[in-house]
Order: structure tokens, then sequence, then C-alpha cells
């Protein structure tokens, strides 16, 4: 890989990385927007409306009956517990242990307590009137050490928790993997490691059958690309490695993991859909020169291309394999047949959108929009609209789950205990009317999440970023609904704005 390359890519991490807004955007004590006083502002979180690069959606827009309005969670970001049932330890438990690794120390031992309020967790979807919950489900409670027999008592929290679920009308989504590798196998390599993969789809299997009558849609990885940008680029992530020849092996291993998976699942029988779970970053050139546009294109290849071809094509992008070169561990790692298998057919894709990329001659990156607390995250609506269309256009008209989109904001209760969270509400609408475009010109979307349920540990972050519906005290666990979540149970109700 040439030094130009490795640089490009260690700036794309860094841009990506929410450890680096330790040089925070100082929106962090700025009080919410007034949604009345701002209905033209773009979502966000600070009290001067900033410019609107689209206007308000009319109100009325409806969306196709039985929509999936849900929200999404992941398990060690609210679980806690992580000593309790048989759960082993995971890269995140070690790394958040580890004295400088995320913001205040923070972990998720306890996180939102999860594990033990699930019940009251379930009724607070129910009052929102959540049609489907996306939660993931963590290997190390399976399968402490990685591999062998699966831990009945973790599988018994995942079947009380779909059981109530379903008690309550509101279909499961569940991720398998979302970042809580097994320390044990970290140890052997991780997702450096080819075997890695080999592991995860033993453990698909043991959960497609002990849970698979309960699990209409399953995603295998959420977020493969993070993993290898934020774990093995920039290094803020679990494992906390910064390097660029084991990255891609990595974003390798984890596509033929979740090919394995899929196989897994339709060789146990299971009748439920199976699909990847994607951040698709729209990568535009910063200015009309050619050679921006030649260096968005690449950086396509490396944010969506990558993950994209090689599940709905069978071949990774010939751009990117060129410029990560013949003599890359990626590439010397690819094995005949693997492209088939990451290839298997999928019945759904899912989509999580927070941000555009912008992209120059030189290969840097700029940012046009204004950014939220994550200064990763530059707020543009349009970008999920032109991400669906997108998709829809290159990759066929494959059914669509958005699942996440949300902002990050500096929830405080006011004196009268609640949380006006104007500025996320904008957030939402606004993306919400932009995937309504999208359907009106012919976007397969089925269903749209929320990130996130509720405030949670938000990975290098810790607690300090605020990305839920649900405020959660996490000195009482207390929970409140934020200006945010009234709004979108109205949304619900009406299947629409
Ligand atoms: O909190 C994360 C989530 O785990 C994966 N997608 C992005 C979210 C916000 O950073």
């Amino acid at each position: 890989m040439s030094l130009l390359t490795r640089r490009r890519l260690l700036r794309r991490a860094a841009l990506s990385a929410s450890a680096a807004s330790a040089a925070r955007t100082g929106l962090a004590g700025a009080t919410t927007a007034g949604l009345a006083a701002s209905t033209t502002a773009v979502g966000g979180c600070e009290d001067t409306p900033a410019r609107d690069p689209e206007p308000a959606p009319d109100p009325g827009l409806r969306f196709p009956d039985g929509f999936g309005w849900g929200a999404a969670t992941s398990a060690y970001q609210i679980e806690g517990a992580a000593k309790e049932d048989g759960r082993g330890e995971s890269v995140w438990d070690t790394f958040s242990r580890t004295p400088g690794r995320t913001r205040n120390g923070d972990t998720g031992d306890v996180a939102a307590d999860h594990y033990h309020r699930y019940a009251e967790d379930l009724d607070l979807m129910r009052e929102l009137g959540l049609r489907s919950y996306r939660f993931s489900i963590s290997w190390p409670r399976i399968q402490a050490d990685g591999s062998g027999r699966p831990n009945q008592r973790g599988l018994d929290f995942y079947r009380r928790l779909l059981d109530g679920l379903h008690e309550r009308d509101i279909a499961p989504m569940a991720t398998l993997f979302h970042w809580d590798l097994p320390q044990a196998l970290q140890d052997d390599g991780g997702w450096e490691n080819r075997d890695t993969a080999e592991r995860f789809a033993d453990y698909a299997d043991a959960v497609f059958h002990a849970l698979g009558d309960r699990v209409p849609v399953w995603l295998t990885i959420n977020e493969p690309k993070t993993v290898v940008q934020n774990g093995y680029l920039s290094g803020h992530h679990a494992p906390g490695r910064q390097d660029a020849a084991a990255a891609y092996l990595v974003a390798h291993h984890l596509q033929l993991a979740h090919g394995l998976a899929v196989r897994a699942l339709r060789a146990s029988g299971a009748t439920g859909r199976i699909g990847p779970a994607l951040n698709l970053h729209p990568c535009y050139p910063a200015d009309d020169t050619a050679g921006a546009a030649a260096a968005a294109r690449l950086h396509d290849g490396y944010e969506n291309r990558l993950y994209l071809d090689s599940i709905f094509k069978g071949a990774y992008p010939q751009d990117v394999l060129a410029d990560l070169g013949p003599d890359s561990r990626m590439v010397r790692g690819i094995r005949d047949g693997d492209l088939a298998t990451i290839s298997s057919p999928v019945d759904l894709l899912a989509v999580q959108y927070y941000t555009p990329i912008y992209v120059t001659g030189a290969g840097g990156t700029v940012r046009k929009w204004p950014t939220s607390e994550a200064d990763w995250q530059q707020i543009y609506p349009q970008g999920l609209y032109d991400t669906l269309t997108r998709v829809t256009r290159d990759y066929g008209r494959v059914p669509i789950t958005i699942t996440e989109n949300g902002l990050p904001c500096p929830d405080v209760p006011g004196s009268d205990g609640t949380v006006d969270d104007a500025g996320r509400v904008i957030f939402l609408r606004d993306h919400v009317a932009a995937a309504h475009r999208a359907v009106r010109d012919g976007v397969p979307l089925e269903s749209y999440h929320v990130w996130s349920l509720l405030d949670n540990f938000e990975w290098a972050e810790g607690y300090d970023q605020r990305w839920g519906l649900v405020y959660v005290d996490y000195q009482s666990q207390r929970r409140v609904f934020k200006r945010s979540a009234h709004w979108y149970r109205e949304v619900i109700r009406r299947n629409g704005l």
C-alpha cells in the first residue's frame, strides 16, 4: 500500500473518529433550540438555527401502510450486567477498562442496566408505539470464550426479551454482532484471524437454533467499516490498533463472517430474513475539479463499495484492490470461493446513515454543513435520500430498512423534569422527510429506526454523548421521554409527518 494511501486512510479514519471530538465543537453547553422558533432550521442542537439545506417538509407526508417505525440499541451500549449469568469478557470490556481509552474512563459495566430493566424498557417501547425494535445479541453472553456449547442463561435473557416484544406486538430485529467480540478470540488474533469468521458462523448457528422461531429479521455484522476504521486505523475503538494493512484483512474476514452466517441461517431451517447492516456515507467531490471527482470516487470505494459490491456483486471494487495493491494482506487473504460465500443472497439491506463526506482533489476531506456534538457528523438530510436512491439504482430493488439515524444532543432535564431536545426533533423530521422522498421515488424502504431508543454508552465518548429518544439518569436509572419521544410517538400514530 502506498504511503499516500496509508496517509489518506488514516486521515479518513481520524475524520470519523468520535474520539477525535476531544476537540469538542463547543456545543456541549448550548441549550436546545425552541422548535417553534426554528422550524426551518436544520437539526443541530445549537440554539442559533443553522442554514437549512432544504425546505421544511410538507406536513401530511404519509408512509406506506405497515411501515416499520422503530428504534435501535446494542447490547454493550445498554445491557450492563457485565459479569452476570456466565457472560464472558469482550474486547470492549478490556478496552474500556484500559486507562485513557474512553472519556472519563467510562465502561459498559452498568450502562442503562437494561439486562435487569428490560421489562420496563419494553413498556417504554409500547408507550412509544414502536412497531419494530432493533437490538443486538451479546456474543460473550452466548459463548463466554467465543466457541463451544452456548450458555443457556444468556439465551434465556434474549428469549425473555423476544417474548416481551411479541406480547407487545413489536417486531424484533436482532443483530448478531455489534462489536463485542469475545476477548478470548481477540487473544487468538481477533478479526485478523480467518478462523474468527468460522467461530462467528458457529455462534450464529447456535443462536438461530435457539431463537430462530422468535426472530423475523436478522442482521449479521453491524457496521464492519467502523470496526475497520475505528478499531484498526485510528485505534480509538477496541481493539485499539493502528495498522492499515491489518485493517483491510479484517474487512475481508468480517465480510466472510457475514456470508457464512447467511449460509448458516439457510442451513438451520429458520424462516427469518437476513441481511448486512452497513453505515453508508455518500462521498461528494468537494469542488468541481476532475481531481476531486476521482478522489471522491476512490473514497466511495473504501467507504461504501468495498462492502456493497462484495455482498451484492460478488466482487471487491477493482479500484480499491488496485489501491491496496496485490501484496496487501487483504488481497493475499482472499481465497477461492470467498466472494461466492460473501455474496450469498440476502433478503434485505440495513442502511445506517449519519453523515456525508466531501473529498478534495488531494484526497483530504472538508466539512460543508454544521456538525453535531459528534464532530464526524455533518447534518445533511439530503445525503440519506442520495444514499437510498443510489443503493437502489446500483444494486437493484433489495428491500431496505434504515436501522440507524440520529443525533447526539446535550440533553439536560429542565426544572420541571422534561427534556426539550427540539434540535433532535428537527433533525429526525428532516431525515424522515428525505426517506419519504426516496420512497416516493421508488426506493423499497420498509422501516426506519431511530438511533437510539435510550441514552447509552457511546463507545470512546462514554456517557458524555446522549443519542436517545429516552433520557437515562445514570445515577437512578430513571427513564424520561424526551420531547423527541413524544414527537416520534405522534409520527408513528400518524404513519408520517
Ligand atoms: O452508537 C453508535 C452505534 O453503536 C453504531 N452506529 C453509530 C452510533 C452513533 O455513533
